[in-house]
């Protein structure tokens, strides 16, 4: 049975031991992201901040802190996580709309977000305190198509905040079309809601398709939504609290720095505005973050790895490699700038074919193809691939030039989104005789393992 709410998920995280909470007082600046990233780096506990100085709501971090966990919100298991995806996804199911939800109980028509929900600093020198896992929900202005995104927004007054978001994500492209009409663009931000309505915002999705629809199908059931009260948005009726408001149309103000998940910093600069118009919330609600800045510790790539898996799997898998076996999008890399894919190569070139489906994501500057001997999650294995099987002078591909995620800051005119990408064919060549692997009779290693404590190790 799919989670009905956040709190239905806070009791399986909390049955599955996977939930702490924290009783001790903490404070909103800086020391709950100081607390947050020593249990990232574990990969648990997911932390419930009950007492969080200045504030009557209790604060979840970011359940999806490893693959484990975005299997517990699924309801499926680990090693099926990528098939069970692939396999949901194909039956879109359509949200429904009710007339009424939790996320109603009480109505605020003058929101004050610098005292609710909890302004969070989270690193030193950001431009303020900042809201970091809404569901930002809005309509593209032509078609009335939904889209739902997660984008990060500075807090700057009671009922006034800054957005970072452009085209082409899907919610810039919205913006920019309502801009062009001369009209304010109406959103609705959820936050704190079942855990598939988050993961969805992840998937690399048409630009007219509905993140609900596929959040829909991933829990296997219609995610029920509500009317908003000031805008034409309908909204998660489960959601813990609902900010509602408008972009102001072709009005830019200083917005950032923020410390971003790529691990640095990245600059002020001017960004569209937004205006809160009314907030709606549960009684007594979660407020739900995001740590978002050490990318090697994987606190929001899990979440974007798993999003964007899939569909990269099936984009190969239908056109170039119907033999793909796993794609991984790596810590590391940000979950999104570096992919490794592994393959049961067909014919000879076919590596780097695959190389160039992935590289032309705006996202990837580094694809790896490998072996299907190879395991793309195991890192030394990749190097060992690498070292072994790839010749830098015939099996590299580098792409000067392309357009490239704007926060890398290795791009050669910072922030302008240009830069290179380098493909890696790790793949033996079909026809080329290769040395065999060093091996142990198999019937030894199956006594071995049988008889392995009559060795007394
Ligand atoms: C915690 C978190 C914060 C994010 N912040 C931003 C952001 O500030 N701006 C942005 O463009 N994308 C951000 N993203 C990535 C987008 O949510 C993601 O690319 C999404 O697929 C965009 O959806 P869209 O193409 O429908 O707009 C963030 C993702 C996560 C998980
Ligand atoms: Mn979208």
């Amino acid at each position: 049975m799919a989670y009905r709410d956040l709190r239905e998920f806070i009791l399986a995280l909390e049955k599955n031991g996977d939930l702490r909470r924290v009783k001790k007082d903490v404070s909103p600046e800086y020391e709950l992201a100081g607390v947050c990233i020593k249990t990232i780096a574990e990969r648990g506990p997911v932390l419930l901040f009950e007492n969080v100085t200045g504030s009557r709501s209790p604060v979840l971090n970011n359940p999806f802190l490893s693959r484990r966990h975005v299997a517990l919100a699924l309801e499926c298991e680990e090693k099926n996580l990528l098939k069970v995806w692939m396999e949901r996804a194909e039956k879109k199911i359509s949200p429904v709309i009710v007339n009424n939800g939790p996320c109603k109980e009480t109505k605020v028509e003058k929101p004050d977000i610098t005292r609710f929900p909890v302004p969070i600093m989270w690193h030193e020198g950001d431009g303020g305190p900042y809201i970091t896992f809404g569901q930002f929900i809005c309509k593209d202005p032509e078609t009335g198509a939904r889209n739902v995104g997660i984008y990060r927004i500075q807090v700057k007054g009671p009922q006034r905040a800054g957005l970072l978001v452009k085209a082409p994500q899907h919610g810039g492209v919205c913006l920019d079309k309502a801009e062009a009409m001369g009209r304010p663009l109406e959103f609705a931000i959820a936050i704190g809601t079942e855990p598939a309505s988050y993961l969805c915002t992840q998937a690399p999705m048409g630009f007219l398709e509905d993140e609900y629809e596929l959040a829909s199908a991933l829990r296997q059931a219609p995610l029920e939504l509500v009317k908003c009260e000031t805008v034409d948005i309908e909204v998660p009726a489960h959601a813990e609290i609902v900010l509602e408001g408008r972009v102001l149309p072709n009005v830019r103000e200083d917005e950032g720095p923020f410390g971003e998940w790529t691990g640095y910093m990245s600059g002020r600069a001017p960004r569209p505005v937004i205006e809160f118009t009314c907030l709606t919330h549960r009684r007594d609600p979660i407020y739900q973050v995001a740590y978002e800045g050490y990318p090697i510790w994987g606190p929001t790539n899990v979440m974007q790895a798993v999003g964007r898996e899939p569909e990269w799997f099936k984009r190969i898998s239908s056109h170039t490699c119907p033999t793909v076996k796993d794609v991984h999008f790596t810590f590391g890399g940000c979950a999104g700038l570096h992919a490794v894919v592994s393959i049961r190569k067909q014919a000879e070139g076919q590596g780097k074919n695959v190389l160039l489906d992935l590289l032309r994501s705006n996202q990837t500057k580094l694809a790896i193809v490998v072996d299907d001997d190879i395991d793309p999650r195991d890192l030394h294995q990749v190097e060992w691939a690498i070292a072994t099987r790839f010749q830098a002078d015939r099996d590299l591909i580098v792409i000067s030039g392309a357009a490239g995620m704007k926060l890398d800051p290795s791009q050669p005119n910072f922030p302008d989104g240009v830069g290179a990408k380098m493909g890696i064919d790790a793949t033996l060549k079909l026809e080329k005789e290769f040395p065999a692997q060093n091996r142990i009779p198999q019937e030894i290693m199956d006594r071995i393992e049988k008889d392995w404590k009559s060795y007394g190790i």
